[in-house]
């Protein structure tokens, strides 16, 4: 059984976003052309409580996309984005939710981030998608949404950790930094996942 996990398709990472991804827009028409494909779709929202600690404007004197040490893990201070029930953290109205049939919210814990759909940055806490997903007898999760370099990278990082058969939608993504997605693709597939265009589902 085939599930395509829709990541943070949210107005903050959409074209006038605080945290805008180049062309993120682009995905949108893809995404809802490949929907038919699949057995379970599923999203994850960004969701954070104001002041949290992944926002350069929570840290005195800390500029944004500067690095930190928090508790122990690197952080890029990021613009405040996806700031709970503000507009910006709303899904986009341009994607077809219709048979969309759980959201996971992540990065509400305010002193950790949380890029993977399945678990924090540390590894601390799991959402509870893994579970949810092998519920539902899935054995292969197709990755797409934003961004290619950050959510949508450590979900199907974690995805490959929890034994499913792993694909990012390479059309159906865009990346914060084309560099940063470069390294990110040999990554996962050094990990066994794969890299596939929407044209080939
Ligand atoms: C994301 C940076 C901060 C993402 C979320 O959805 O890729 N990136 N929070
Ligand atoms: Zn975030």
């Amino acid at each position: 059984m085939k599930a395509l996990l829709l990541i943070d398709i949210q107005y903050d990472f959409l074209p006038s976003g605080s945290l805008a991804v180049p062309e993120g827009d682009a995905i949108i028409p893809i995404i809802n052309n490949i929907q038919d494909r699949f057995d379970l779709i599923v999203a994850t929202q960004d969701w954070h409580p104001k002041g949290h600690k992944s926002f350069a404007s929570s840290h005195q004197g800390k500029k944004v996309f500067e690095m930190i040490d928090l508790n122990g893990l690197p952080q890029v201070l990021w613009p405040d984005h996806c700031v709970q029930g503000r507009h910006g953290a709303a899904l986009s109205d341009s994607v077809n939710w219709n048979r969309t049939e759980a959201i996971f919210r992540k990065g509400t814990s305010p002193d950790i981030d949380s890029y993977s759909g399945f678990y924090d940055n540390g590894h601390r806490k799991a959402t509870g998608l893994s579970e949810y997903l092998k519920g539902r007898h899935i054995t292969d999760v197709y990755v797409a949404g934003l961004a290619a370099d950050y959510c949508v990278y450590f979900t199907a990082k974690d995805a490959l950790e929890e034994g499913f058969n792993t694909f990012v939608i390479e059309d159906a993504t865009k990346a914060i930094s084309a560099d940063g997605f470069l390294q990110a693709k040999k990554d996962l597939q050094d990990k066994g996942g794969h890299l596939i265009q929407s044209s080939l589902l």
